[in-house]
């Protein structure tokens, strides 16, 4: 069963801006982001919070390149929750209109992400993907490792990430 709480008070969104580097992911069904994936949160102007990722991406019949991706963020009644339509820089890539709830962040160090994209009958993910975030590209440190571990088994993910590599392709 998942259970989450939040502790998150507005405005999460201004703390929360910057870079932030995927140290590990959890694929959903077709899969899209592989590895070097980058993210930047901004908060525009009008409060709204917009984001820029990259990555390596595999497409149109084993085409190897970096994919430029958009997102716009919704508020819902959840600070911690929101609704990421996102769209790719050129046509051929993935868009789409996901749950994007933050699980927990200390805002410097780490976040953890989290997406389900299909619920089964019980309530249970049956497609979902997370992201761990690093402010650094080489991992987390070791405290926060021990957090990111609970909120793993939280969200029933514990198990089923890999590991995100940095290596200067994008
Ligand atoms: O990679 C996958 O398998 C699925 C995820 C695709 C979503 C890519 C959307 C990027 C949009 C702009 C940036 C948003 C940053 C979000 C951070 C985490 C969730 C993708």
């Amino acid at each position: 069963m998942l259970i989450l709480s939040f502790r998150f008070s507005y405005p999460l969104t201004l703390q929360y801006q910057g870079t932030w580097y995927a140290v590990a992911k959890k694929d959903p069904v077709g899969l899209f982001l592989l590895d070097n994936i980058v993210s930047n949160f901004k908060v525009e102007e009008d409060g709204t919070m917009t984001a820029t990722a990259t990555g390596r991406v595999i497409i149109l019949n084993n085409w190897e390149m970096c994919a430029n991706m958009f997102g716009t963020f919704e508020d819902t009644e959840d600070p911690a929750k929101f609704k990421m339509k996102y769209w790719g820089a050129a046509a051929y890539l993935q868009t789409g209109y996901d749950d994007h709830w933050i699980i927990d962040t200390d805002y410097d160090n780490y976040a953890i992400h989290y997406s389900c994209r299909e619920l089964d009958v019980d309530g249970t993910c049956l497609d979902g993907y997370s992201f761990i975030f690093s402010r650094y590209p080489d991992g987390l440190r070791p405290d926060d490792q021990r957090n990111v571990t609970e909120k793993k088994q939280d969200i029933c993910f514990l198990g089923k990430y890999r590991r995100v590599a940095h290596t200067g392709f994008c």
